[in-house]
């Protein structure tokens, strides 16, 4: 899109699932003229992403790969000006990076579990948007950039086995519906994509990598696939600068519900 052209987009949790898979998208939809500054804890994943895009798009993407765990606000607040000087004028912040580690329900949550879960998918993504958003408000009209949430059905429809997952997505909702009005007189855009069931490591990691358990979600489904998300996380980047595609829920056909699923077994 032209929109995009210019543009310095970075991702967090960028080394998998949605995040790497919106690193593609950008580079595929403006392969001549983009910063991508890929963020993530498992940086060599991050260099093979950036070696891919090369080999896919060509030079005219510039990747800027950079070790980050967003559970940590001292590397939040040093993100910025650890960057290249010609990476750190961001125009768009995805906050990708999330997870859940476990079905247990109260009282049963390890404590550890809800701190990180806390850490990464709350803490994590208020920190990242005070970090970028003072670069956004430089801008004319008070202000110009995209913040997009990585929200979640879960977000929206608490379910059973979920109370702190459900929770945590639910904050962020309430974070993003907030922010998007205090910067009503901005030319801010604050911007959620809130997926169903996507195919990702995402339940891998919840069943701690219990395959048999893992692989049982998505029994007789077809979810979504991270480049299915990428594609509405990038459509909602490239919109001419008055259209906010404010709250998106996404799910695959079978799926109407967080758990009104239909299963062909
Ligand atoms: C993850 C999707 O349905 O497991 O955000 O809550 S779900």
């Amino acid at each position: 899109a032209r929109t995009l052209a210019g543009k310095t987009i970075l991702i967090t949790g960028a080394s998998s699932g949605i995040g790497r898979s919106t690193a593609f998208e950008f580079a595929r939809t403006s392969p001549s003229n983009l910063k991508l500054i890929l963020t993530a804890r498992r940086v060599e994943r991050l260099q093979e992403i950036c070696k891919a895009i090369r080999e896919e798009v060509g030079e005219g993407v510039e990747v800027c790969v950079k070790g980050l765990d967003v559970s940590r606000p001292e590397q939040v607040s040093g993100l910025v000006d650890s960057l290249p000087r010609d990476f750190q004028d961001i125009d768009v912040l995805v906050n990708n990076a999330g997870f859940m580690s476990g079905v247990e329900r109260p009282p049963d949550i390890p404590q550890q579990v809800i701190d990180d879960v806390w850490a990464t998918n709350v803490t994590g993504v208020i920190n990242m948007t005070q970090a970028v958003l003072p670069i956004f408000k430089k801008r004319p009209d008070g202000g110009r950039g995209d913040v997009i949430m990585l929200g979640s059905i879960a977000g929206r429809e608490p379910y059973v086995g979920g109370t702190l997952y459900c929770a945590s997505k639910t904050a962020i909702r309430s974070f993003t519906d907030a922010l998007r009005k205090e910067l009503i007189a901005t030319r801010i855009r604050v911007i959620s994509v809130d997926p169903g069931q996507v195919l990702t490591e995402f339940n891998d990691i919840r069943y701690r990598f219990d395959r048999e358990k893992a692989d049982a979600v998505y029994a007789g489904c077809n979810p979504l696939s991270p480049d299915d998300v990428a594609e509405v996380i990038v459509f909602a980047a490239g919109r001419r600068e008055n259209v906010v595609l404010a709250d998106t829920l996404m799910f695959p056909s079978h799926q109407a519900s967080a758990t009104h699923i239909h299963r062909r077994l």
